[in-house]
């Protein structure tokens, strides 16, 4: 029984503003080639950008499991890309998500650009289910060549990109609102939904992200 507190009004132990964790989260698989990957489930989700973009950090909050995915160790050493099993309301099909490498090795071993180029494409290509792919970048960086080639090729794809801006709590509400909207205009083409700005800090733009991904049908 919840104790009632002084007025008769019910203690919620949940956060008052912020939806639940999702109900269910089994990580799969790390693979590091085409062959590895899981089998298909109905729909799924793939997390890109470039190294230390805040993806696992994405993940873990919007999952609300912390430490789900390694975040902020040995930046760009992950190679592979990470699968886990997701059930996010209770009674939800479940879906696959994807927690890609990180790019962004223009000044790197050019064999490093081509594993992650040939593992993205085996994975980009692969006909898999993707109902939506969110393209991070941290809110203080202009779009580079490789989130603008990266949106060329979703699109080409026809794979629907959102571009999640992170890190927001790096500026105040405010300031986030008017860096977003100057971002919106920088892309090479303009992504037909507006960027979202997000903080794993401070949960800002979960819930905008999880409408988003039920809007996409993934749950
Ligand atoms: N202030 C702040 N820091 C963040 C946020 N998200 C991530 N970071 C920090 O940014 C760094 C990189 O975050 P990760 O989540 O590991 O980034 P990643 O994209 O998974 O990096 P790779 O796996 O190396 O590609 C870490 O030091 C995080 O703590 C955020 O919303 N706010
Ligand atoms: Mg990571």
């Amino acid at each position: 029984m919840t104790k009632p507190r002084p007025g008769g009004v019910p203690a919620n132990p949940a956060p008052a503003r912020e939806r639940p964790p999702a109900q269910e989260v089994e990580f799969l698989v790390s693979a590091a080639a085409g062959r590895q990957f899981p089998e298909p489930l109905g729909a799924e989700l793939a997390i890109l950008g470039r190294s230390n973009s805040g993806k696992s950090s994405l993940l873990n909050r919007l999952l609300g499991r912390r430490g789900l995915a390694r975040t902020g160790a040995a930046p760009g050493r992950t190679r592979q890309i990470n699968f886990f099993r997701v059930v996010f309301r209770p009674g939800a099909a479940p879906f696959l998500l994807a927690d890609l490498p990180g790019y962004g090795f223009a000044a790197g071993p050019k064999a490093e650009v081509a594993g992650w180029r040939a593992l993205t494409s085996d994975y980009l290509e692969g006909g898999r289910p993707l109902k939506l792919a969110l393209l991070l970048m941290d809110i203080r960086r202009d779009p580079s060549p490789d989130e603008d080639g990266l949106l060329d090729w979703l699109a080409a794809l026809g794979i629907p990109a959102w571009v999640v801006a992170t890190k927001a709590d790096k500026f105040g509400r405010g300031p986030a609102a008017a860096r977003l909207a100057r971002l919106k205009g920088l892309f090479r083409t303009a992504p037909v939904r507006p960027p979202l700005a997000f903080s794993a800090l401070t949960g800002q733009g979960r819930e905008e992200l999880i409408n988003g991904l039920a809007e996409a049908g993934l749950f």
